[in-house]
């Protein structure tokens, strides 16, 4: 069993940055390129998608990992902009997240077909059971920033998502966000 000594870290509640940062993983549209049902545009791969920062801790059943994401606001075609998303490789991990500011829809999908979408907004507290991927949705006009705790041997299975998608997908509307069904979620 892998153990550590208690530690300290401050979490910026506004911005979501944490201090002193060790581990940012900065992902762009780019990156994103097949997760969208319209193709990135070429001019915006560049263009900065989200970061996540995360809190390091030994990979165990039995340690905490926690970070903060910032997904910037934006869409590609009517979809709005999206982290890539996941199921944990360890199927059964939770998950919590914490919404610090802006206005997203938390996507989740089970692998037999069954979804679910819940708010994220300042002070939202989202439970996202074992064996649900999850994706965060942007749906606002600045910046959705939320805290996650996992446990730390969840791992991340990005590949069934890029290969099958989300039951459904997030789009704006003419009167706001609308979840409609995936035209090319593959099961
Ligand atoms: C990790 C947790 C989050 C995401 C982050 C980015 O289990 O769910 O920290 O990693 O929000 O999303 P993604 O799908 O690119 O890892
Ligand atoms: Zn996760």
């Amino acid at each position: 069993m892998t153990s550590l000594e208690p530690f300290t870290t401050m979490l910026d509640l506004e911005a979501g940055a944490i201090e002193p940062e060790r581990k940012l993983t900065e992902r762009r549209l780019g990156d994103l390129d097949g997760l969208f049902l319209e193709p990135v545009p070429a001019e915006r791969a560049g263009e900065p998608a989200y970061t996540v920062s995360e809190i390091p801790a030994p990979v165990s059943g039995s340690n905490l990992l926690s970070s903060t994401t910032v997904l910037q606001p934006g869409r590609v075609g009517r979809e709005f902009h999206m982290t890539k998303g996941h199921y944990h490789e360890v199927r059964d991990r939770a998950e919590i997240y914490v919404t610090l500011a802006g206005e997203g829809r938390l996507v989740m999908g089970t692998e037999d077909g069954r979804h679910q979408v819940e708010p994220m907004r300042r002070g939202t507290v989202n439970y996202v059971a074992g064996r649900w991927a999850h994706r965060s949705v942007n749906v606002g006009g600045e910046p959705l920033i939320f805290y996650a705790v996992y446990v730390a041997d969840a791992g991340y299975d990005y590949g069934t998502i890029e290969e099958e998608g989300f039951p459904v997908v997030v789009l704006a509307g003419d009167s706001g966000p609308e979840v409609v069904p995936n035209p090319r979620y593959r099961k």
